[in-house]
């Protein structure tokens, strides 16, 4: 028997995104994003708290630098602040040298303690200067253009120093859950309970259309400009979890869950690997779902040195009966915790969408493997809440065996998936760092490795699993 392993030289670190930790909104000349509008709003978020503290991080990077060294980390995955760059977000706006030199700063010390960097362009916090201008994402080619411009300014002003490009977080969360479920910035939905505007008909494809474009073309500047002197690698992270059919002798059931592995990946990677949007997206969308043009998908078409993902949990996929409503978003399906015989995906945790398998994680990074011709994978995020943690003593809080054993399963299966499937996956940094603010549910759900203490000072307590992730990773990486 094969004892599964990772490569040699195979990175590993932790992720964080600039609004769940930074706090400082206003900070050397710092603009508005729209979540810094979104969460001041009442009744948006479940605690009523905001970014505007966090984990206080914008003037703690020497502590958060010393944290991820004393993990054992080789790698950091963290975002810029658009905002913080070029306030208002647009291509004839200002840059902001202060707010950008934070980042260069930043990176250089990360270089100093042998961390590599890994960098997002844009994890949600879109400028709110270019929502007010033009709607932002729903404004496919200006948004393009800023976004090109703003990717521009950051590749020259960091060179080759950052070797790893991201260019958006998750443009599923950024479609769908603030276009449609409203949960997230800027809020917009049909529902008229939630929200006096928004068409979650036919926004969310515009925006997940117009991300792709936009992604395209800083890859374009990437690749013309910069990668032949700088010598980075650029793309972009897809989310989603894995989809089980509830009941696995209903071929309707198989067909809804690979359906649902189409609607959250597929909308964005089959465009990038195979030219095109998934057949079942524009069979139940239609002219809802934009159309390439030809300019378009030439630019899109081949568009990721590397496949970005982020993965959590796992789920049971049910079929449905009868034409979709218009705001469907998941290809006509329900997505459930426990199958036909009555069996749970996995346990319980803080967040109500995330039941964690990591068997589940080996067949999903088998399934885009196998549907996108074997690219190389770098798992971006991959991490658990912790069910009540939030209500435990701090003694307790620290001991955190469930996540221990998360990691235990979901590194074991990514070894497994290379070693015994052969998926190239050269990467993993695990979510998160610290714990941080969960958005929409605020500072409740804790996902972080290590323990903030919002009401005392933001101090950090590493919790077990800060050092248990090292030494999974200390098993399965090669030595020679
Ligand atoms: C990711 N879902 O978001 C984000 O990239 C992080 O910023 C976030 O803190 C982390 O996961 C934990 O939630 C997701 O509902 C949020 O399937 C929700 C879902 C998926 C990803």
């Amino acid at each position: 028997m094969t004892e599964s392993h990772l490569p040699k030289d195979f990175l590993w670190g932790f992720a964080t995104a600039c609004y769940q930790i930074e706090g400082s909104p206003k900070a050397d000349a710092k603009g508005d994003s729209i979540w810094d509008v979104f969460s001041h709003i009442p009744g948006k978020v479940w605690d009523g708290t905001t970014g505007d503290v966090a984990c206080d991080s914008y003037n703690r990077t020497a502590e958060d630098i010393e944290l991820l060294k004393s993990t054992g980390a080789n790698t950091y995955r963290f975002s810029l602040s658009w905002a913080r760059i070029i306030p208002l977000g647009g291509r004839n706006d200002p840059v902001n040298e202060k707010g950008l030199q934070h980042y260069v700063k930043f990176v250089d010390d990360l270089h100093a303690a042998g961390i590599e960097p890994l960098v997002t362009l844009l994890h949600w916090d879109l400028p709110n200067g270019l929502w007010e201008r033009y709607g932002g994402y729903l404004n496919k080619d200006e948004f393009a253009k800023d976004f090109e411009n703003y990717a521009r300014v950051v590749f020259k002003a960091f060179g080759s120093k950052v070797k790893y490009w991201i260019t958006f977080n998750e443009p599923w969360c950024s479609s769908i859950l603030g276009f449609n479920v409203a949960c997230h910035a800027p809020g917009r939905t049909s529902d008229r309970s939630k929200s006096d505007v928004g068409d979650s008909s036919r926004e969310p494809w515009i925006v997940g259309h117009s991300l792709m474009i936009a992604h395209a073309r800083a890859v374009k500047v990437y690749r013309d400009e910069f990668k032949a002197k700088d010598g980075g690698i650029i793309a972009i992270t897809l989310n989603g979890d894995y989809a089980e059919p509830w009941d696995a002798d209903d071929p309707l059931d198989v067909e809804a869950a690979n359906r649902k592995l189409e609607f959250t990946y597929g909308w964005f990677a089959d465009p990038i690997y195979h030219g095109k949007y998934p057949d079942s997206m524009r069979k139940q969308l239609g002219d809802r779902l934009p159309e390439f043009t030809a300019e378009e998908i030439a630019l899109v078409k081949g568009s990721n040195d590397f496949f970005g993902i982020n993965s959590y949990g796992d789920n049971y996929i049910k079929h449905k009966e009868g034409a979709p409503p218009p705001d469907d978003y998941y290809g006509n399906l329900e997505v459930l915790d426990q199958n036909k015989a009555g069996e749970w995906i996995g346990p319980e945790t803080e967040s109500v969408w995330l039941r964690p398998n990591p068997r589940g994680f080996r067949s999903l990074l088998n399934w885009l493997s196998k549907r996108y011709g074997g690219p190389t994978f770098y798992v971006t995020e991959n991490g658990t809440s912790v069910k009540g943690e939030n209500d435990l003593p701090r003694e307790e809080i620290l001991n955190d065996e469930f996540r221990c054993w998360f990691f235990r399963g979901y590194i074991g299966a990514l070894a497994d998936a290379y070693t015994l499937d052969g998926v190239d996956v050269r990467g993993y940094t695990g979510w998160s760092l610290l714990d941080n603010y969960e958005w929409h549910e605020g500072y409740r759900t804790r996902f972080g490795v290590t323990y903030v203490d919002y009401e005392g000072g933001q101090k950090r307590y590493p919790k077990k699993s800060a050092h248990e992730v090292g030494r999974i990773f200390a098993k399965y990486i090669k030595k020679d």
